[in-house]
């Protein structure tokens, strides 16, 4: 398969004032657009041809570290557009919320770990929630990593390169992931994806 870039499932507009139209351009008119081009010259030609998105990323860690960067990203972002919505961050499917409960000792504490990870990770990289090994844990990673090239199953991830938040929040990123947290979140994704990994 070749990698496409996918239409934003919201208008550019749908998530200000947290997200602004400015952010949204940029970062998927001219970021994501840059992970697909870049991964399929890349792919061309790679023993990768006809995998899966997934396969592609898994396969391509520790051996081939241009596409990898490429095709990391671009399944990351596929999935970043639909962690998002507008009036994110409400309430929590509740089979999901057990299991958070259960896992990570309360919501409350969920968050706060998971807008820790991300605040702590140096540099460009990830902060997430995955399934690993059937618990919901933290995690983060660098660059376009994620849970899936760690024996996990990521369910939310937050993009913390700078270019997801710098035009709304500069150098403030504690600001951009509670944002992110209390009004951005799809919950009803998240249960989605847990649904599956389990
Ligand atoms: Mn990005």
């Amino acid at each position: 398969m070749s990698f496409t870039l996918p239409e934003l499932p919201y208008s550019y507009d749908a998530l200000t004032p947290y997200m602004s139209r400015e952010t949204l351009e940029y970062h998927h008119d001219k970021h994501h657009q840059a992970y697909v081009t870049n991964g399929n010259n890349l792919l061309k030609g790679t023993e990768f041809e006809g995998k899966s998105l997934e396969e592609i990323v898994t396969g391509s860690y520790g051996k081939n570290a241009g596409l990898f960067n490429n095709a990391g990203q671009h399944f990351n972002h596929m999935h970043f557009w639909h962690w998002m919505k507008p009036n994110g961050g409400g309430a929590i499917p509740g089979e999901l919320e057990k299991k958070i409960v259960e896992d990570l000792g309360s919501v409350e504490k969920m968050k706060e770990d998971f807008i820790q990870a991300g605040v702590t990770q140096f540099g460009s990289g990830w902060n997430w929630l995955a399934v690993k090994d059937g618990k919901i844990v933290v995690m983060k990673t660098p660059n376009g990593e994620s849970p899936l090239v760690h024996g996990a199953t990521p369910i939310l991830g937050c993009d913390v390169w700078e270019h997801s938040y710098y035009i709304d929040y500069r150098n403030r990123r504690p600001d951009y992931l509670k944002a992110f947290v209390e009004n951005l979140v799809n919950w009803e994704y998240v249960a989605e994806l847990y649904s599956k990994a389990v």
